[in-house]
């Protein structure tokens, strides 16, 4: 796979070289000559931003040469548009997908710096809120990997995703400047800038041929300004481009300051035309609904698909081939506008007539859907995009048009099927449907799950589905190896590597071999050793963050992910409350420390309340002598990218308990199993088929199944009734009604209980039993280390199905139509020898 020699002298590398004393030269210059500081009074920080600098060289340089191999190859380009992208910190992560991570390590310790503790310092880029957004960086990884042609876009947000403190039990969300140092691994292109309109009018112009073309006029403009990051490919040359967009004011409001006379407020307006890459809307799977929301939106797309063109075009590759040579991924719908855009520029800018512009469109275009929950489906009222996006509203009236007739003439008479296809909502006041503007202008569709598209294709989509069923695809989620194993679990990393041999880390296939090592005692005492390590770690981390302090030699049970009703922290939160009452009736119960981490979206008073009371009952638990160390709870704050690498590979037990039918797919799920964390989980999104990989003895399947869900809820019983065949699960409620746990909120605790007992909408107190046997289950197999080793190893070998390399070659095959293109070893000095 991997070629040593590059074909082409254009592809080469300068000699920049890449061992230790030269490295340890570049971060010297770049301390002195980019940071501007005197070695002997530099702080950490002036070394991380050093070493930053001095990587950035080189990895710019090899995405010069990507980028020219690409032009020189007349490759397909895949583009993936997303709102959000969850990268975490990135200088460990390059280094380490460059291949020089050791060898810079060793530069910093000639130079007296020690890296790890520089590393620290790096700020999360967290431009996203969870699953969605992490699984966009995953895949950006991936295709620099394996050599596609991928291009990342998004949004340059000034603010990321908040940082969540917890003052008195509560969270509390503070700004997450994450720019404030400033940022090495961003190229700004101040000449790469496009104009995006808001508002205005559109005029038609009747041409002496009968047709009609359009003039969208007046409004406001804002400039798109282009960020490059580059993204490193792993122990591959390849390094492909994130371009993130930042909002700047047009010279238009640099003339009103003189025009007007009044500077005061022309500074004011042109401030406001920046906030639209200001602030990440910290909300996860609901729809925002905000006009800014619409504008950040409309914002990156047209800017991202101006540039798709002008690169397209200055390839001198004709306008009408734009599909044969590029394919665009929407990332569920907050970019579905891009539909109307593109249609727009192919008529308006390039004068294609409409027929013609359509078939462009769809074939170009492919959507993925995240997420069933109702309340997260984009639907703008049509009054807001006719007054913001008017040229769009007129677009998306005729494919909406040209929609209803084709499946008219196919479907005749039936009315009400048409009026549940339409773009147009007219049942709530007028409003487009985003999902439906993205399915119609999309060649392919797809979940994300094997269930969520099963369960798309047979709800959501089911109407679609039967107007285009081939239209519809699974493509199941998966996660990088790189990070979420060879850099957060480096013990189980060498574990595997003095077993097998080091291919398993392109081609996670080959993680299988590992199997037969489940079995082997003395690998079996070396993986403990692992996790009893990895344990350290994060304990030596909760008591910095919490001041709790946790034991080593217990079961970590974690719970990890935003906090959302369906995703039902409350469930473990009552068997945190069920162990803890059977401590203090004395009896023997294993010991675990069970460590909660998420945010809520601010907006969101359920999910703040749920962190409220685990914090209030986590303190009652950890301060009751009586638990005598075997119970502890913690909530760890600010649940990003880095802490998860840190969380997950010190857990022995995955919680993946969502109500069944709600989770689309979860991708922690995914990296738990391959840290060897054996999942406790319901028959949701890809825990079936993380269980199909695993085989059922080493997975803890509990709970109702999607479709007994909707049984129950057609039966309309009382949650509450739950309790009277289980009398712990009473006592247990009873006391979180009455304020046992409480801590000055026992207004607070009363209402989840009355919640709980007479809503729960996520039915928990249904699965309450279920739940519970499955975790003494759990608790059974631990006592017995070998079993539990044993499960935990298979675990890790047969999670090769959910590397992401799997799931972009799913992509590239049956979406996008790409292939790789060759990948070159990593190593510069292999050019000049
Ligand atoms: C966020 C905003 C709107 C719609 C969906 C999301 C989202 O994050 N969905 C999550 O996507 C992940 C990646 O596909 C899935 O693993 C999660 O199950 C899903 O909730």
């Amino acid at each position: 796979m991997t070629e040593t020699t590059p074909p082409n002298p254009r592809h080469r590398l300068s000699p920049l070289t890449c061992d230790a004393p030269g490295l340890r030269q570049s971060i010297r210059d770049a301390l002195v000559r980019v940071v501007g500081k005197d070695p002997d009074l530099a702080t950490p920080r002036d070394w991380l931003h050093a070493v930053s600098f001095a990587i950035r060289e080189r990895i710019i340089e090899r995405r010069v040469v990507t980028r020219r191999q690409f032009a020189d190859e007349d490759v397909k380009r895949v583009y993936y548009l997303s709102m959000e992208y969850l990268i975490g910190r990135m200088l460990e992560a390059n280094l380490r997908n460059m291949g020089i991570l050791e060898v810079t390590q060793q530069a910093l310790q000639d130079l007296g710096v020690d890296f790890r503790e520089i590393a620290r310092l790096e700020e999360d880029a967290a431009l996203g809120n969870g699953g969605l957004g992490r699984l966009a960086a995953c895949i950006l990884e991936s295709m620099a990997t394996q050599g596609y042609p991928g291009y990342g876009y998004g949004i340059r947000y000034e603010y990321g995703m908040f940082q969540q403190h917890i003052e008195h039990f509560r969270q509390v969300e503070h700004p997450d400047n994450w720019l404030r140092f400033g940022n090495p691994w961003e190229f700004p292109r101040p000449e790469k800038t496009f104009p995006v309109r808001f508002y205005g009018y559109v005029v038609e112009h009747h041409q002496p041929d009968g047709e009609t073309s359009c003039n969208w006029e007046n409004g406001e403009e804002v400039l798109a300004m282009a960020y490059d990051y580059p993204t490193a490919g792993y122990e591959r040359r390849n390094v492909n481009n994130l371009r993130l967009w930042a909002a700047k004011a047009t010279r238009d409001f640099d003339l009103r300051y003189f025009n007007e006379g009044d500077y005061i407020r022309a500074v004011a307006d042109k401030n406001e035309s920046e906030t639209i890459s200001m602030v990440l809307y910290p909300n996860d799977a609901t729809a925002i609904g905000k006009e800014l929301r619409l504008k950040q939106e409309y914002f990156f797309v047209s800017a991202s698909l101006q540039d798709i063109i002008d690169r397209h075009l200055q390839l001198e590759y004709p306008i009408d081939e734009l599909a044969d040579k590029a394919a665009i991924q929407l990332n569920d719908t907050h970019p579905a506008i891009a539909v109307a855009e593109c249609m727009r520029l192919l008529l308006d800018e390039h004068r294609i007539p409409w027929d013609q512009a359509w078939t462009i469109t769809r074939n170009l275009f492919s959507y993925t859907n995240h997420t069933l929950m109702p309340e997260a489906l984009e639907t703008w009222p049509v009054a807001l995009m006719e007054r913001v996006l008017p040229r769009h509203m007129g677009i998306i009236y005729r494919i909406n048009h040209e929609f209803i007739e084709e499946v008219r003439h196919r479907f005749p008479g039936e009315h009400e099927f048409f009026r549940r296809l339409s773009i147009i909502d007219e049942d709530h006041g007028r409003r487009v449907r985003m999902a439906h503007l993205a399915v119609i202008g999309s060649h392919r569709v797809n979940g994300v799950a094997a269930l969520h598209t099963s369960l798309l294709k047979q709800t959501l989509f089911a109407d679609f589905n039967r107007v285009w069923p081939e239209r519809f695809v699974n493509v199941t989620n998966g996660v990088t190896p790189r990070l979420w194993m060879i850099q957060a679990n480096p013990g189980l990393t060498e574990l595997i590597e003095s077993r097998i041999s080091s291919d398993w880390k392109f081609d996670l296939d080959r993680l299988k071999q590992f199997e037969p090592y489940a079995s082997d005692d003395a690998t079996r005492e070396a993986f403990r050793a692992v996790k009893r390590r990895n344990k350290e770690r994060l304990a030596a981390l909760v008591h910095k963050r919490t001041g709790i302090t946790i034991r080593s030699d217990v079961m970590y049970d974690v719970q990890i992910k935003r906090i959302h009703e369906y995703k039902r922290q409350l469930l473990k939160l009552l068997h945190v409350i069920e162990l803890y009452q059977r401590i203090r009736d004395g009896e023997d119960v294993l010991p675990r420390v069970v460590l909660f981490a998420g945010k809520a979206a601010p907006g969101y008073q359920r999910a703040k309340d749920i962190i409220a009371v685990i914090n209030e009952v986590a303190d009652i638990v950890n301060h009751d002598p009586a638990m005598g160390d075997r119970l502890k709870c913690v909530f760890f704050p600010n649940y990003e990218v880095s802490s998860a690498t840190i969380i997950i590979p010190a857990a022995d037990l995955s919680e993946q308990i969502s109500t069944a039918g709600f989770e689309a797919s979860g991708t922690g799920n995914m990296k738990l199993a391959l840290n060897g964390a054996l999942t406790i989980g319901t028959l949701d999104g890809a825990n079936i088929e993380i269980r199909d990989a695993v085989g059922t003895e080493n997975i803890f399947i509990f709970g109702m199944t999607a479709d007994e869900i909707s049984a129950h809820r057609a039966q309309g019983i009382p949650p509450g009734a739950h309790l009277d065949s289980h009398p712990r699960l009473r006592s247990m409620v009873e006391a979180l009604r009455d304020g046992f746990f409480s801590n000055g909120g026992r207004h607070l605790h009363a209402e989840i209980a009355r919640y709980l007992l007479e809503e729960d909408p996520f039915f928990v107190l249904a699965d309450y039993a279920a739940y519970s046997d499955a975790c003494a289950q759990a608790d059974r197999m631990y006592q017995d280390a070998e079993a539990w080793s044993e499960a935990a190893l298979l675990n890790v070998a047969r999670m090769s199905h959910f590397s992401i390399d799997r799931t972009v070659r799913e992509y590239a095959q049956n979406i996008w139509n790409v292939v790789p293109e060759p990948v070159l070893p990593p190593c510069p000095e292999a050019d000049t020898n």
